[in-house]
Parts: C-alpha cells; sequence; structure tokens
C-alpha cells in the first residue's frame, strides 16, 4: 500500500461549536497511581475508584515496545490519504471514522479507528498483528484489575467480574484515536480549545487508555472541577464505567471526561473497553450490598443499556434512565 503524504482530513473552519471557551484547566499532580507490583495495590484501586473514578496503573507488566508498535502502526494508517482511509469505513459503528462521534450529532476535532476487540477484525496485517498483541495484553490487564477490586471489596468471588470480561461472547471494543494538531488555534486566546472528543462517561465496565506523551484528557473530579492529566507515555489510565458503576451500586462512579486538543502536538491515544456479554443482567454485586441495601438501579441487560447509549448524545448522563425513582 502506497502511504501518501496527510492531506488535511479536518477543516478548522467547521470546528466553530467545538471551539470552547473555558478557563484554562490546572494540571493535576493528585492523580491517583498504582503500583501494580505493591500488595496494597487493591485497596488503592478501589480508594481511587471511589474518589476518582479514575488511576493511573504503574509497574503493570506491558511492554511499552507493544504500545510503541500499535502506536507506529496506527500512525501510519492515519498518514493515508483521505479516500485510503473512507475504504476503512465500514457501516457504523465499526471502522475508520473523523470527525463524527456516535451517530446523534456529535463531533470532535479527531479521526479514529473503533474495532471490535472480541475478535478483531481482519485489517492490514502489521496493524492487526500488532493490535492483537497490544488487545491480548491489555484484556489480561483489565482481568487483572477487576479481580484485585473484587478482592479490595473483600467479595469472595474473585472473578466475579472477570468471568465477564473473559467470556468468549464479552462485548469488548477498542480504539485508537488520533487528534492531529490544530495550529489554527495558536494565535487565539489562552481561553480557547479544541475539542477533541467531547465529556461523557464509557457505558462498559472499565476502559484502559495509552496516549502518547500529549497532554488533553482531562477529568471530572466529585466536585465538578475539570483537570488535566499529566501525560505519561508508558503508563495505562483506567476509567470506571457505567457499569461498574452499577455493579458496585454507586460505591464506585463512573468519571466523566474529555479530550481537548494540542495546538502544536498530534495526540494518539488506544483505548480497550471492556464490556460484558450482551446477554448479561446488571445488577449490583451480592457481596456489594450491605444489609438491607437495595438497588439503586432498575434490571437490564447490557444490550439494553448499550442499545439506550447508542441513541444518546455524548454528553448525556445515561445511567439516570435506569435509576429507580
Ligand atoms: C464512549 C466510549 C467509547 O468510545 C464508545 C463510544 C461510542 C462511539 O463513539 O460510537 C458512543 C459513546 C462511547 C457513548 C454514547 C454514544 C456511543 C458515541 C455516542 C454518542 C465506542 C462507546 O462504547 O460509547
Amino acid at each position: 500500500m502506497v502511504v501518501l503524504s496527510q492531506p488535511p482530513t479536518l477543516d478548522f473552519n467547521q470546528y466553530s461549536l467545538l471551539r470552547s471557551t473555558c478557563k484554562p484547566t490546572a494540571s493535576f499532580a493528585d492523580i491517583p497511581e498504582i503500583d501494580l507490583s505493591d500488595p496494597n495495590a487493591k485497596f488503592h484501586i478501589v480508594k481511587a475508584c471511589e474518589e476518582f473514578g479514575f488511576f493511573k496503573l504503574v509497574n503493570h507488566g506491558v511492554p511499552v515496545e507493544l504500545m510503541t508498535k500499535l502506536e507506529d502502526e496506527s500512525l501510519c494508517f492515519f498518514k493515508l490519504s483521505k479516500s485510503e482511509k473512507d475504504k476503512a469505513r465500514t457501516p457504523h459503528p465499526l471502522g475508520y471514522g473523523s470527525k463524527n462521534i456516535g451517530s446523534n450529532g456529535d463531533k470532535g476535532w479527531i479521526e479514529y479507528l473503533l474495532l471490535n476487540a472480541n475478535p478483531l477484525p481482519i485489517f492490514s496485517h502489521d496493524f492487526l498483528c500488532a493490535a492483537t498483541e497490544y488487545v491480548t495484553a491489555v484484556k489480561k490487564l483489565s482481568c487483572e484489575v477487576v479481580e484485585l477490586i473484587a478482592e479490595g471489596l473483600k467479595m469472595e468471588r474473585r472473578n466475579a467480574i472477570s468471568k465477564l470480561l473473559k467470556d468468549e461472547k464479552a462485548d469488548c471494543c477498542f480504539r485508537v484515536n488520533h487528534y492531529p494538531p490544530c495550529p489554527e488555534m495558536q494565535g487565539l486566546s489562552g481561553l480557547n480549545n479544541m475539542i477533541g472528543f467531547g465529556e461523557h462517561t464509557d457505558p462498559q465496565i472499565l476502559s484502559i487508555l495509552r496516549s502518547n506523551n500529549s497532554t488533553g484528557l482531562q477529568i471530572c473530579l466529585r466536585d465538578g472541577a475539570w483537570v488535566s492529566v499529566p501525560a505519561d507515555a508508558a503508563a495505562f489510565f483506567v476509567n470506571v464505567g457505567d457499569v461498574l458503576q452499577v455493579m458496585t451500586n454507586g460505591r464506585f462512579k463512573s468519571v466523566k471526561h474529555k479530550v481537548v486538543v494540542d495546538p502544536n502536538r498530534e495526540r494518539v491515544s488506544m483505548i480497550y473497553f471492556g464490556g460484558p456479554p450482551l446477554s448479561e443482567k446488571i445488577t449490583p454485586l451480592p457481596e456489594v450490598l450491605k444489609d438491607g441495601e437495595e438497588s439503586l438501579y432498575k434490571e437490564f441487560t447490557w444490550w439494553e443499556y448499550k442499545t439506550a447509549a447508542y441513541k444518546s448524545k455524548l454528553a448525556d448522563y445515561r445511567l439516570g434512565a435506569f435509576e429507580k425513582s
């Protein structure tokens, strides 16, 4: 395949609605950092999920080369001409996409590959090899993390959550996001931000993100303040998703997050979304409920929740419709 130099995939003039004026966000040094080799990691993870719904994972055992290999392969793809990339546009929602996020009108300064992770579809050979290796490693890591969560919550069934991710019908997906630099923003005041991926929570159980050494990811704290997550290309960042919020009866909160674009630097992030099988009933784990505590949520399957999520707008509070009144 001939690699052409990249013509602009995104047109700045079409993006006026995505330029948000908001206070520059403070870089947040207090993001909980979990060292997986620490024997107390399970307790730190539970605390981080309760306080932030988000944490950074170090000493995770996944070689950095595996990350950079897939990042390089992905960049080779994103450097292709628009018409080449458009050949990978498959029916919604899997395949190559640019500018449009979901199918309900959300837009971002972004192009991406969104793939089913279980199994990965056939793509370019090198990309597929790198993606398979990477996804296998991250899937294993996601199982380790939820097993530590189960231990930290003092659950007898260590595999109560991980068995859902390990299931051959687990509904997991994987995306590589490419946020091209946006030099047009450079001259504008520091109060202007270009939105790469608007604020949202992830619907699944948990998501594991790795990005190149670029900033842009912001998370919303419990008090509503938005903070920037300092970049670390060797670490993973873990998000609690909506399903885990329900499984812990609201003890963990799915974290609201978004990405703003750096005017000068491209950002590449790779995210694994661990979801349960479509038919799985999502209810609070019995071990998590205290005596007499009732579920805050109506009973629903992942299929029902996913279907509703895909009809919603990115920033909607999707769990609202599933809460008991
Ligand atoms: C957010 C998390 C994942 O990226 C994703 C997204 C999906 C999409 O991009 O098609 C959604 C979004 C995400 C939540 C609400 C719906 C669906 C876009 C959108 C407006 C792949 C997912 O599973 O949910």
